[in-house]
């Protein structure tokens, strides 16, 4: 009886040190840690039952029950101090993600299509209107393509008007200008009637200032087929310009010189600055150059592979970064190409 009391007695003080533990514990790690001590197998109350084999025979299961009473009641006190502590997790985490669905979303930040695109665009919808295709031309050719089918011979003064980035590799050129793929459209489509704008990067070995870069787009106009005239030539850019710059807008075109049309010359728009009373932009003149056209020239026509005789063509090359810094004002084209995000962010 007395060892019994004992045994009360020890089972007692287990359990109440253990709850005491627990109720001192506030976080995971340390819950764990009681766990192991006071349930693991090397605790208190486990020892308990290891030892149950040395009490007198007839005590042993009130012993074994008061042993089982206090590690069910320990493992309850643990179940209900997990519950407690998650919960406080679970209230502590609410409050200090609180998500306000009401705030004002945060934009993305949007990209947008370079100027110089926006431009092309433009161009390629009002062509495409009116009944050409875009044609894709390479942007390095050979000298054969960029100067002699376009009868630019190697001696020819007119080499001047295009400054020229050579490659290491004899005779293969950076295209000073979208003209060579005349000669690669044609030959695409002869006998066939082409009507096509090809556009592109062009390269030449200029200084670059404010009207001038190294590297500049441009967007070539070619039809050919029977019958085409100069008054095609000038009906189908007239419209171009009312369709890109508005119905009321003047042209007028000016005699000019390419070796590779004949006649040439080249389109100018009415100042969209002054109305065409004379402007800085426009120097006074009241009128602003957009584009070198004039008939593809006979040798041309037969270096595309269609005789001279029976077919016409009439082509053109404007610049669109040229035709954009006139339009919005643009002080310098190098700013196209200048890769400033505060340029590029404005339109
Ligand atoms: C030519 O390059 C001719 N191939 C155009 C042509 C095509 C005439 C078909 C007749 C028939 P030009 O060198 O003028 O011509 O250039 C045409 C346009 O390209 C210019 O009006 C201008 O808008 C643009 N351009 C020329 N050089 C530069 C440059 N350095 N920077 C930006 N734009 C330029």
């Amino acid at each position: 009886m007395v060892q019994d009391e004992q045994w009360a007695t020890d089972l007692a003080a287990i359990e109440e040190q253990a709850l005491q533990a627990l109720a001192k514990i506030s976080d995971e790690s340390d819950l764990q840690a009681w766990r192991t001590l006071h349930l693991g197998r090397s605790s208190a109350v486990m020892q308990t039952f290891t030892r149950l084999g040395q009490a007198p025979k007839e005590q042993r299961p009130a012993l074994g029950q008061a042993a089982n009473r206090v590690k069910q009641a320990l493992e309850s006190a643990l179940a209900l101090r997990e519950q407690a502590l998650g919960q406080a997790e679970l209230e502590r985490s609410l409050s200090s993600e609180r998500l306000d669905v009401t705030l004002p979303g945060r934009q993305p930040h949007l990209g947008r299509l370079h100027i110089a695109t926006q431009t092309l665009r433009e161009i390629y919808r009002v062509f495409a209107e009116m009944g050409f295709q875009v044609y894709r031309s390479r942007e390095v050719e050979t000298d054969a393509f960029n100067f002699e089918l376009l009868n630019i011979p190697a001696y020819h003064p007119a080499r001047d008007m295009w400054d020229t980035f050579h490659t290491t590799t004899p005779g293969v050129v950076l295209r000073t200008h979208t003209s060579p793929g005349q000669i690669h459209a044609m030959r695409e489509f002869a006998p066939e009637p082409v009507r096509v704008i090809l556009p592109g990067m062009c390269y030449r070995y200029e200084q670059s200032s404010v009207r001038h870069e190294i590297q500049f787009n441009q967007v070539e106009v070619l039809a050919v087929g029977r019958g085409i005239t100069f008054g095609d030539l000038k009906g189908t850019l007239q419209e171009f310009a009312r369709r890109l710059f508005g119905q009321n807008v003047r042209t007028r075109l000016r005699p000019s010189y390419f070796p590779f049309t004949e006649p040439s010359a080249e389109m100018d728009v009415e100042c969209f600055v002054c109305g065409g009373a004379g402007c800085q932009i426009c120097k006074g003149s009241g009128w602003l150059e957009i584009l070198g056209c004039g008939m593809v020239h006979p040798l041309v026509l037969q270096n595309g592979g269609y005789d001279p005789a029976v077919y016409s063509g009439f082509a053109a090359g404007m610049g669109p970064e040229r035709m954009t810094i006139l339009r919005y004002r643009i002080e310098d084209i190098r700013n196209f190409w200048g890769n400033d995000v505060r340029f590029l962010e404005q339109f």
